[in-house]
């Protein structure tokens, strides 16, 4: 990889992962692709180029493509969960349309791609213990509707056109630096925000809802290993399941706790938000990840906890 960009760079992975991708590469080769009324501040912005990528514009992307000789993009843009669900149309125009926008500048200027999935490309039928690689994916939400077919999609686009597909499927991601947005595993970020801040949590997921859930840095490691992978030992490709921790609640609560002692949450489950939670893995089982291009992940929710109050009470106290 050459030159990136990386569509959506304002968003919660796009942020960290465009500048993790200048660190790598170079600032002035990771071009960060933004819609208004979001333009990236600060370090993102001083770091490296930006141009304004609409993903339903495809001359856009072909502008930008052609202007910067872009050899990689990551596609981040998409609408979370719960959003989703309240605007389907809307998902699957930034998701699908958006996506084959992409595919078709990558077609024909040789672009790798790289467009995540989720644990929500899962449904109910799926199973939820050790979700295998290759199962059911009958998801019920608009979003996961249209990971699926993200991942059928860009596996077409591989095997018709040889454009360089990849993908993982990403757990709930939990950051310190930019919050989610209408997410179902949200409330796994928001509770440290409550813990720092010395409010009570009220947690909108019920006790003993497992869902996988992987730090940042892990998540942007995952992203950018896989792109780096020698293909020749890719046998999947989109998308691969990747896992770090399982959690409910309570576990997250008992953690955070042995650093606050004193914090305090209760429960208001949110009837949309359990369903779709309700109907996600448990746990994915990530073996192929691990063999075919060496998935290890760093942390597990003690390290991450230690980390992510460190962090947030570093930057809100
Ligand atoms: C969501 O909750 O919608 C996302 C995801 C798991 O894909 N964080």
């Amino acid at each position: 990889m050459k030159n990136i960009l990386v569509i959506g760079s304002t968003g919660q992975i796009g942020s960290e992962l465009t500048m993790e991708l200048r660190r790598r590469y170079g600032g002035g080769h990771v071009v960060a692709g933004y819609i208004l009324p979001a333009p990236p501040m600060g370090e993102l912005k001083d770091s490296g180029p930006s141009e304004v990528v609409d993903i339903t514009c495809p001359d856009m992307i072909l502008d930008v493509v052609k202007k910067y000789k872009i050899d990689a993009i990551y596609n981040l843009a998409a609408l979370l969960s719960v959003v989703a669900e309240s605007k389907p149309q809307l998902a699957w125009h930034i998701g699908i349309d958006g996506l084959f926008n992409v595919l078709e500048v990558a077609r024909h200027y040789q672009c790798a791609v790289f467009t995540p999935s989720s644990i929500g490309s899962f449904g109910a039928s799926t199973p939820h213990k050790m979700t295998p690689q290759d199962t059911i994916q009958r998801p019920s939400t608009m979003y996961g509707v249209t990971k699926v077919t993200t991942e059928l999609v860009s596996d077409y686009y591989f095997h018709k056109y040889g454009v360089d597909t990849r993908a993982v499927r990403f757990p709930g991601i939990i950051s310190n630096v930019t919050p989610p947005g209408g997410g179902t595993t949200d409330y796994a970020v928001d509770i440290y925000y409550s813990a720092v801040r010395g409010e009570e949590f009220v947690c909108p997921i019920a006790e003993g809802t497992l869902m996988d859930m992987m730090y940042m840095p892990d998540a942007l490691h995952a992203a950018i290993s896989l792109m780096e992978a020698d293909p020749k030992r890719l046998v999947h490709r989109n998308a691969f399941n990747i896992a770090s921790m399982s959690f409910g609640p309570e576990t997250i609560y008992a953690e955070i706790k042995k650093h606050v002692p004193s914090f305090k949450m209760r429960y208001e489950v949110d009837p949309l938000k359990q369903a779709i939670a309700d109907s996600w893995p448990d746990r994915m089982d990530d073996a192929c990840a691990r063999e075919e291009w060496g998935w290890q992940p760093q942390y597990d929710l003690p390290r991450m906890t230690a980390d992510m109050l460190e962090k947030l009470r570093a930057r809100l106290l």
